[in-house]
C-alpha cells in the first residue's frame, strides 16, 4: 500500500479488489450498454445484485437512451456492496493504441467521476485501473492519466474529499501505478 497527502485528502493505491472496499462509492468500468459485462463490470453486477442494473435500466431509459457517451459518468445505489454507490464510467477502448485522444477520453471518464462523487457530497471514492483490461489502454500511459487527473481534482477542489484509492488487482499494475505516482510527485506537484 502506498499513501500520500494532498491538502486535506488522502490518496492511495492498494492491490485487491473493488467490490470489496468499504469507501461510499466505487467506480465501475462500464461500458455504453450499462447492462454489465466482464471484469469490473462483472463483479459489480454480480456481487451488488439486480438493483445496480434495475437504476441503470433507468438512467438508460430518461438520460441516456443512446448509451452513455466514453469520459461520462452516472451514479446508482451499490445493491449489497459495502459501497453506497456506484459511479458508472465509460473509459475509451485503445486496443493497443493509446493517441492524445484516448488520453483524453481516460481523463474526463476520471475527472467526470469525481465531479459526480462531488456533487453528491461523497467524501471517499475508489477507482479500478479503468480502460486497461478489455479495453487494452497502455497501462504505464493510462496510470499518468489517471493519477495526473485525480491529483489536479483534489488540488482544484482542496475540501472536497477524504479519500481517494486506486483498488488494483493486480500487484504489477499496482507497481506501475507506484513507480508512475512517484514521478509525479518528483516532478512538478
Ligand atoms: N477489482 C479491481 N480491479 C479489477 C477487478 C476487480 N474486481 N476485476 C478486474 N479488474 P476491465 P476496461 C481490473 O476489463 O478495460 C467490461 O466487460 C483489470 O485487471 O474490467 O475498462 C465492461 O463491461 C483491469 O486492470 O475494464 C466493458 O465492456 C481493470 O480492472 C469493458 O470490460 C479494468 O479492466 C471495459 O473494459
Amino acid at each position: 500500500m502506498k499513501e500520500v497527502k494532498i491538502g486535506k485528502t488522502t490518496l492511495s493505491l492498494i492491490v485487491g479488489d473493488i467490490t470489496e472496499v468499504d469507501t461510499e462509492a466505487i467506480v465501475n468500468a462500464a461500458n455504453p450498454t450499462l447492462m454489465g459485462g466482464g471484469g469490473v463490470d462483472g463483479a459489480i453486477h454480480s456481487k451488488g445484485g439486480p438493483s445496480i442494473l434495475k437504476e441503470c435500466i433507468q438512467i438508460r431509459k430518461t438520460l441516456y437512451p443512446e448509451g452513455l457517451p466514453t469520459g461520462k459518468a452516472v451514479i446508482t445505489n451499490a445493491g449489497n456492496l459495502k459501497a453506497k454507490y456506484v459511479i458508472h464510467t465509460v473509459g475509451p477502448i485503445c486496443n493497443g493504441v493509446m493517441t492524445e485522444k484516448e488520453k483524453e477520453l481516460l481523463s474526463d471518464a476520471y475527472r467526470n467521476s469525481l465531479l459526480i462523487a462531488k456533487q453528491h457530497n461523497i467524501k471517499s471514492v475508489s477507482f479500478p485501473s479503468i480502460s486497461t483490461g478489455a479495453y487494452r489502454c497502455d497501462i504505464k500511459e493510462s496510470s499518468k492519466v489517471a493519477l495526473k487527473t485525480v491529483i489536479d481534482f483534489i488540488k482544484q477542489n482542496p475540501d472536497t474529499f477524504d479519500k481517494i484509492q486506486f483498488v488494483l488487482f493486480q500487484e504489477n499494475i499496482y507497481k506501475l501505478y507506484q513507480q508512475t505516482l512517484e514521478e509525479i510527485l518528483n516532478e512538478s506537484y
